[in-house]
């Protein structure tokens, strides 16, 4: 029986590289659904070589276009973000699906797949952040079971195959991203072209950022605290500039489990959609010898705030860190769109936090609702 795959934002890094792994293996995935916000083009391709039962154009405007360019091909085409949850929630069709939206837009289709039962791939960590509590919560109820796209907890996940033991802490890598050794001074007159050059991998514009801030390293402490229930403070941030070990476990007799590999995301995608099964991959091998050396370092706090914001975030928990999520997608864009410096992602970020409603116990509505009351704040601040 082959897997039927659905794959949320199949246009984007995560989404063309998860059909590039399944062209690998004919034999034991096809593709049910495809979904992108406005790449048309790209996704008629797709949904044509892949032989797609249906896609969905969030971007209204395209449904025409989509629509007469699939139609002879027998591809059925939505438009809009609710048709998503709607196919989703109904269909029986679909084995796993694999959520590679970019950011909190992602979450309403996620929960949707969740509230289905269905095996979640997932690539989109800011609806962990956003919505943690609730969505472990959701996946329980609904015996969904959800597999981390993301590289380290892949590396995670994978460390913790077979292991009966408890965790004592997690070692959780990073690159340190173009920034490692800028002084403040550079970052803070740094082009989104510079903090775009990610020294080790390729990814969309949004994580790229975030790994230039270390914000991303904060948002997957957080992603981590709620896929393995572990407390933040057992969660570890390790510079590991040649990003070969992707994250390692450390259990309680002392010894550590880690996963490396070349950094390519195709090795992690596979895993989430061949799970429990380890299957081959056409990809690069990991050459010891030409790497020579692994190093590690502490990560330095001053000059990446974020890290801290993050962490203060998680500990404060509530609707914290869906604010803190909300504003750093706010102050991305901004630093995108020439109209922040580089410095003031934090900036923007905590000054959010400090003049949002605090909420202890959010439900799903009280998300949303926090989400909204963050962008606008942090939109007010960039003006
Ligand atoms: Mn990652």
């Amino acid at each position: 029986m082959k897997r039927r795959v659905a794959i949320l934002g199949s246009t984007g890094s995560i989404g063309t590289q998860a059909l590039d792994v399944i062209s690998q293996h004919p034999d034991l995935f096809e593709v049910e659904l495809l979904t992108a916000n406005n790449s048309k083009d790209l996704l008629i391709e797709q949904a044509i070589r892949f032989n797609a039962n249906t896609v969905v154009i969030s971007n209204k405007e395209m449904y025409r276009e989509v629509s007469e360019a699939l139609n002879p091909h027998m591809v059925k085409v939505f438009a809009g973000n609710e048709s998503i949850a709607d196919i989703l929630e109904n269909s029986t069709n679909i084995d796993i699906v694999v959520a590679s939206m970019v950011g909190f837009s992602g979450l309403k289709p996620t929960l949707a797949a969740i509230r289905s039962g269905k095996t979640i791939a997932l690539a989109n960590k800011e609806t962990l952040v956003a919505a943690g509590e609730i969505v472990t919560a959701q996946a329980r109820k609904h015996n969904s079971f959800i597999v981390p796209v993301d590289s380290e907890h892949s590396a995670i996940f994978q460390s913790l195959q077979g292991e009966r033991a408890a965790i004592e802490k997690i070692l959780l890598t990073a690159s340190g991203g173009p920034f490692l050794d800028a002084t403040i001074e550079q970052m803070a007159a740094a082009t989104k072209e510079i903090a775009l050059k990610h020294p080790r991998w390729t990814m969309g514009a949004k994580v790229t950022i975030d790994s230039a801030s270390m914000m991303n390293k904060g948002l997957e402490m957080i992603e981590a605290r709620w896929l393995f229930d572990v407390n933040p403070d057992k969660i570890q941030m390790v510079i590991h500039p040649q990003s070969i070990i992707h994250s390692m476990v450390q259990f309680e007799d002392g010894s550590i489990i880690g996963q490396m590999g070349v950094p390519d995301m195709r090795i992690p995608i596979q895993y989430a959609l061949s799970y429990p099964y380890r299957i081959p991959l056409n990809v690069e091998r990991l050459d010891l010898f030409k790497m020579g050396s692994l190093t590690f370092r502490e990560p330095d706090r001053e000059r990446f705030p974020c890290i801290g914001i993050a962490y203060e975030s998680i500990r404060k928990g509530g609707n914290i860190p869906c604010i803190m999520n909300a504003a750093n997608e706010v102050a991305v864009a901004a630093f995108l769109q020439d109209k922040i410096r580089f410095t003031q992602i934090p900036e923007v970020i905590e000054k959010t936090i400090q003049r949002c409603n605090f909420i202890a116990s959010p439900d799903i509505e009280d998300i949303f609702e926090s989400d909204k009351e963050g962008r606008i704040f942090a939109n007010e601040l960039i003006r």
